[in-house]
């Protein structure tokens, strides 16, 4: 473990996080029996070792659907005996995968919250479904937390939940943390249930966004819509004031001032240990192997998991732009766009699949010639040694999402070029732009010329100026790592003086002055 976790073990009592999936990969075997592995990412990386010193629950849906509870509350026991922690599952049903997470998750918020409201199948029959889960995930909580617990909620899956603890009346301090943006108002008063998933995030004691811009449009939605609310302070952490009603008894109404805070904490990754395994014997051979097959060739890597948010389909425009407008890197550059599967039973997922299969073709079929095919495209997962592989010998990355909460790849690739002789080209729309601006060539994904051109001065890029870029990316990222964010959001949640913490660097395009005649 990496982390100095010993501010987060001072709160007091235990912590119980909650996402939408526990931290293991769980599949059977037969009637009886069932394959458990741990499952891998920067969240279970530095969470895990926090749930083990103080003590504490995960709360989550097991992956799978229709089945005997009492088998798998036996074998996630057996499994988490001598951990220091044990793990909460939330059975759904197959209409209920289907409504909460296919439907209202990924059909209606996700979408939404990436401002693209033309995806969105606003379903009332989903919103149902999703607060009947919600109330699910509240009972296994009221059941298995204790009063002085911190309840960590995580992601778009679960706004409801603080809303049915407090029904059921858990008294526990609440904490979310939102992974993806959070959108303005024009687009958030889109969604029909406006006013119940606003008043249920006010329920929880601190709520976390990954970017100030995130926070900002909260904080405008909140005001807008609601009545009496006053924001204090400045920097990463505020406090919401606002009054509540309360009805006592005898029918009589009090009102009661309520005070929340709200926090940006970009979450980071293990920095540590992407470059540790990037600079180890292995990563390297792999690397090299594909330094040889190269021939000389920059690689320009693209890493994504299949989704419309990635922008993956603007990129390869700009990629082709960028072959039609400057011909001298023809058979001097290669792209490689690795896509992870993902959500594959939602029919747009489906679709884009075919849309990018469709132009990677175009593309190679129009500037393919003897011994060079510009794209190279993979679909399917990766291991880390591969993937890290792949960052350690990309001369370029394009990571180029239309909007993105903040967008790990980013990171990861920083981390893993130890040689510090790659360049990161980045969408202005992902959250990692804030601290990434002074290292990364920054474009807008939806200007093709503008991110053509981009590529080409990465391509043209001196190693001094590489390696120069490069550190000060490595540095952004170390100094906020997964370990930091834990940190400073626990903190945020036991009450650490706002003043303990940093004012955060937003970032803001660029505004040229224009002279109006
Ligand atoms: P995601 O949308 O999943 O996360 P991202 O932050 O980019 O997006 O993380 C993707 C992860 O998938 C990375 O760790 C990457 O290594 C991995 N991955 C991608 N392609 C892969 C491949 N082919 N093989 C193996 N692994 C692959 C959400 C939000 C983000 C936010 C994170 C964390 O949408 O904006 O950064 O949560 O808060």
């Amino acid at each position: 473990m990496s982390a100095d976790t010993s501010s987060t073990t001072s709160g007091g009592g235990r912590l119980v996080v909650v996402s939408n999936r526990l931290p293991f990969i769980l599949k059977r075997l037969d009637h009886r029996q069932w394959n458990v592995e741990p499952g891998s990412g920067g969240l279970v990386n530095a969470l895990l070792p926090v749930l083990r010193n103080r003590g504490g629950i995960w709360v989550g849906w097991p992956g799978t659907v229709d089945e005997d509870i009492s088998e798998l509350e036996t074998t996630l026991a057996e499994l988490t005996r001598d951990a220091g922690y044990s793990l909460g599952p939330v059975m759904l049903t197959t209409d209920e995968r289907d409504k909460f997470y296919n439907g209202f998750s990924n059909e209606i918020i996700w979408p939404l919250f990436h401002d693209l409201q033309t995806n969105c199948n606003f379903d009332p029959a989903f919103w149902q479904v999703y607060q009947q889960v919600n109330l699910k995930f509240a009972r296994v909580l009221q059941k298995c937390s204790e009063p002085d617990d911190f309840i960590w909620v995580h992601d778009y899956h679960l706004m409801e939940v603080a809303r049915e603890l407090r029904r059921l009346g858990v008294c526990s301090r609440l904490g979310f943390f939102l992974h993806i943006p959070f959108p303005s108002l024009d687009i958030f008063l889109k969604l029909p249930w406006r006013f119940e998933v606003l008043r249920s995030l006010l329920e929880f004691d601190l709520l976390g966004f990954q970017t100030l811009h995130d926070r900002r449009n909260f904080v405008q939605c909140v005001r807008t819509l609601l009545k009496g609310i006053w924001v204090q302070g400045k920097g990463q952490v505020l406090t919401m004031r606002f009054e509540v009603p309360t009805v006592a008894a005898d029918q009589s109404v009090a009102v009661k001032d309520r005070e929340i805070r709200i926090g940006v904490f970009p979450i980071g990754i293990d920095y540590k240990t992407y470059a540790e395994r990037a600079a180890s014997d292995e990563v390297q051979q792999r690397a090299q192997y594909f330094y040889d097959n190269l021939r000389g060739r920059q690689l320009i890597l693209g890493v994504d998991r299949l989704d419309y948010t990635k922008g993956i389909p603007n990129r390869l425009a700009a990629f082709r732009h960028a072959l039609r407008r400057y011909p001298d890197m023809h058979h001097k550059v290669t792209l490689i766009q690795l896509v992870v599967p993902s959500r594959t039973d939602i029919l747009e997922y489906h679709n884009l699949r075919l849309e990018i299969e469709h132009l990677v073709s175009e593309i190679n079929g129009e500037f393919t010639e003897s011994g060079w095919v510009p794209i190279h495209y993979i679909f399917r997962n990766h291991e880390l040694p591969e993937l890290l592989a792949y960052y350690r010998a990309a001369d370029i990355a394009l990571v180029t999402p239309l909007k993105d909460g903040m967008n790990l790849v980013a990171k990861e690739y920083c981390a893993a070029k130890v040689k510090k002789d790659g360049v990161l080209i980045l969408s202005e729309f992902a959250g990692a732009a804030g601290q990434l601006q002074k290292g990364a060539l920054l474009v807008n994904p939806h200007d093709i010329e503008g991110v053509a051109d981009r590529i080409h001065e990465a391509f043209t890029m001196g190693p001094d100026e590489r390696r120069r870029r490069m550190k000060r990316l490595r540095r952004a990222i170390r100094d906020s790592d997964i370990f930091w964010w834990v940190d400073s959001y626990l903190g945020a949640a036991i009450e650490k003086e706002l003043s303990d913490f940093p004012i955060l660097e937003e970032y803001i395009p660029h505004t040229e002055r224009v002279l109006v005649d």
